[in-house]
């Protein structure tokens, strides 16, 4: 199964991203799965890194944020680029890996400039399963919601009735469809897939560990001065996202990471459950002779 690296060097400031890259891979592994970290290393789309290029992916030195459309030019020029959720499912459809998981994916941001992850549209067209904790309130959350609706994508909840807030595990919308173990999320996949001949991802979203999920009115207060902040300094584009995060971090005096830190772990562990079913129900892949 696959996890992105655009969290790990544009996301999460040093050294936390390295506390999550560690806790990410061994929450994996616990579960009997085998992570594998997306990225351009070099000009090569890479799936798993060796310990040296994690090491210079965490530094971060001269790497770019790889969506999906850069990710020709990155390899045309050599570059070291770090995927977002949209690279790293793309990845993911030229190596057929059925199972990713994040923190949050991208979507639909607020106004005022127009501004739609390419998070959406690959999803739209991977066959994968991708864990999540939702979409941070950073973003219009109903308009994601619908977009993904538009796009034919599934979101079921975790053992949960309603669309985590990424920070926090109540966000007032309905998910249309709930699931409370891995072994209903894998047939509910296998039939989207097989049976209903679907071309999307399925959207998994699991609420962040309670103990470090933080109240909604804290998060919407640090949103809604981030999105000023950023629209007052007319930060846009691949920019945007990387910035509203630091913001948010900053607004509320770090609690925003540690909770961001304890929804990845947790979301590679269930990831990790839902490979391992998968991998017992589905036949070992040919191997070339
Ligand atoms: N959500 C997070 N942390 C992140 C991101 C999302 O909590 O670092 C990253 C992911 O890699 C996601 C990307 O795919 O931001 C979305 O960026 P954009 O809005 O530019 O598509
Ligand atoms: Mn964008």
């Amino acid at each position: 199964m696959a996890l992105e690296s655009s969290v790990l060097a544009q996301g999460l400031p040093i050294p936390e991203n390295a506390e999550a890259a560690r806790r990410m891979t061994d929450a994996v592994r616990a579960a009997g799965a085998l992570p594998a970290i997306t990225a351009v290393v070099r000009g090569q789309l890479a799936l798993g890194l060796t310990a040296d290029e994690l090491a210079h992916f965490l530094r971060r030195d001269g790497v770019h944020k790889v969506s999906a459309r850069d990710l020709g030019v990155a390899v045309a020029r050599g570059f070291d680029g770090a995927t977002t959720v949209a690279a790293s499912l793309a990845i993911c459809r030229l190596a057929q890996v059925p199972v990713f998981a994040t923190g949050g994916i991208g979507g639909v941001h607020r106004e005022p400039a127009f501004d739609e992850s390419a998070d959406l549209l690959e999803l739209s067209r991977t066959p994968t399963i991708v864990v999540c904790a939702g979409a941070k309130s950073i973003l219009d959350l109903p308009a994601t919601l619908e977009r993904l609706e538009t796009y034919g994508v599934p979101v079921i909840g975790y053992r949960t009735d309603e669309f985590p807030g990424f920070y926090t595990a109540s966000s007032g919308l309905r998910v249309p469809a709930r699931a409370d173990s891995a072994t209903e999320i894998v047939d509910i996949a296998l039939a989207h897939w097989t049976v209903a001949g679907q071309p999307s991802a399925l959207l998994v979203v699991q609420p962040p560990p309670a103990a470090e999920a933080l109240g909604r009115e804290l998060v919407d207060a640090a949103v809604a001065s981030a999105v000023a902040d950023a629209a007052a300094r007319d930060i846009r584009g691949a920019a945007l996202t990387p910035h509203l995060l630091a913001a948010i971090a900053q607004a509320t005096g770090g609690r925003s990471m540690r909770s961001n830190l304890a929804l990845l772990e947790a979301n590679a562990a269930l990831a990790g459950e839902i490979a391992s079913h998968l991998a017992a129900r589905t036949p070992e892949p040919s191997r070339p002779t």
